[in-house]
């Protein structure tokens, strides 16, 4: 089918430079010159210049019209701002649209070739310089300090009773955090991570929990390699030829010495373990690199071992310890709420790759960065419920949306918030589960 189409253009490309060339020789035939335009014919491209703009006009004017409303009112403090500057720099943009367009289009139709006209000269002008660098740049210095006294506004620090809820984003989805009882987020480290501790939080019963369930791994790993076929037979003869000293390989004797009584002990006890072993029936074998992959294996649990029990418990200045700040940290999956009216600062955070927190109808939108906590505020001015009388739609909900193509379901990457009164605000985060170790 595509070898067909393509076959198709390539004889359509034949046929019109054929056609061209028969139109030149016919041309040739009748005494024109080549480059020689009919007058009709330029008159005709001129009223084309004419017609395309006013097409291209009736286009543009349509789409304003169709999907100009895309987003409901903003439902945030800050988002009439918002609104207003995105609003102010439209009008300018579809101002310079229309003029800088209508000149482009009419000049061609009003300066069509024309026998007696000839070309005006214009080597320099002042004035006309001065006026489209000076007008331009003003409409940029005043769009310029709006937007800064704009976005000043939107992420000047939060007031001291604000709620403070971490955000935190990883391919591919959301994980909201609210602080315990104690207004303080647990710290946290990525060695940490489980599926039931996406965040990494640290407490002293989650670092004893690691370091259990890591040694343990790391012994099974132990224990298959320690019955590896191939190695104990290896062993066991290195073993032997000390015992027997060097004459099995040819070592003169000045260079061979006696293991010491206690090395031999040693020696003579770990070769009858390997013979159990042996005789047993259960020893392995197994492939050099798949030896190989498993040793690797258990040199990585270590050194993630190391990491965690490395991690040390700081004091707060107001004297919480840190391991203990986390444990009453609440975590949300799916959706999260959000109290009508009071002033909310985001932290967000990445464990992957940079994503971006897009919550469209607070008009905010944050890159979350991974080692790079970033934040914002916003204070919500319309519950869910309001919202949906509203916009008459009962199915309606606010939405975080990932807004930075970050990966295969960054489509999917998204958290349902609602937005609803003090009281049911409260009864909803008193039923979140709070983080302890023991969740693991
Ligand atoms: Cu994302």
């Amino acid at each position: 089918m595509k070898l067909l189409i393509l076959l198709v253009i390539v004889v359509g490309v034949i046929a019109l430079a054929q056609l061209a060339k028969i139109y030149q020789l016919s041309a040739r035939l009748r005494g024109h010159r080549e480059e020689e335009i009919s007058e009709a014919d330029t008159r005709m491209n001129g009223a084309l210049w004419i017609v395309f703009m006013i097409v291209f006009y009736a286009t543009t004017i349509w789409q304003f019209v169709r999907y100009g409303d895309y987003l409901p009112p903003a439902a945030s403090a800050h988002g009439e701002s918002v609104d207003t500057l995105m609003n102010f720099n439209l009008a300018i943009i579809i101002f310079v649209f229309f003029v800088v367009n209508t000149l482009l289009f009419i000049f061609p139709y009003k300066y069509r070739y024309n026998k007696n006209r000839k070309a005006l000269f214009l080597l320099h002008d002042s004035k006309l310089e001065l006026i489209w660098t000076v007008v331009p740049s003003i409409v940029l210095a005043v769009i310029i300090i709006f937007g800064l006294k704009t976005w000043t506004e939107m992420t000047g620090p939060a007031s001291d009773d604000a709620i403070r809820i971490e955000i935190y984003s990883k391919q591919f989805d959301w994980t909201a955090r609210y602080s315990g009882d104690d207004g303080q987020f647990g710290a946290t480290d990525f060695n940490l991570i489980t599926p039931s501790n996406p965040l990494g939080i640290i407490t002293e019963e989650g670092v004893m929990l690691a370091n259990v369930k890591l040694t343990e791994k790391i012994d099974n790993l132990q224990a298959i390699l320690d019955i590896e076929k191939v190695h104990l037979l290896t062993e066991k003869a290195e073993i032997e030829a000390t015992l027997h000293g060097g004459d099995a390989h040819g070592h003169d004797g000045a260079d061979s010495h006696e293991p010491s009584p206690d090395h031999t002990a040693h020696l003579e006890s770990r070769l009858h373990d390997i013979e159990t072993v042996l005789s047993s029936g259960e020893a392995l074998v197994m492939t050099e690199a798949a030896y190989e992959a498993k040793e690797d294996k258990i040199y990585r649990l270590e050194r993630h071992l190391q990491r965690i029990l490395e991690l040390q418990p700081y004091k707060f200045s107001d004297g919480l310890g840190s391991w203990e700040v986390g444990k009453d940290d609440r975590i949300v999956k799916g959706e999260f709420h959000l109290p009508i009216g009071r002033e909310i600062e985001f932290i967000f955070r990445s464990r992957d790759v940079i994503h971006s927190a897009f919550m469209p109808h607070f008009r905010a939108q944050m890159n979350t960065v991974p080692g790079l906590p970033t934040r914002f505020k916003l204070t919500p001015t319309i519950t869910t419920d309001s919202m949906r009388t509203i916009l008459d739609n009962p199915d309606f909900n606010y939405i975080l949306l990932c807004n930075k193509i970050c990966g295969s379901a960054h489509f999917n990457m998204a958290m349902d918030i609602v937005v609803e009164s003090q009281e049911k605000y409260d009864a909803w985060l008193a039923e979140q589960k709070v983080y302890t170790a023991e969740q693991n």
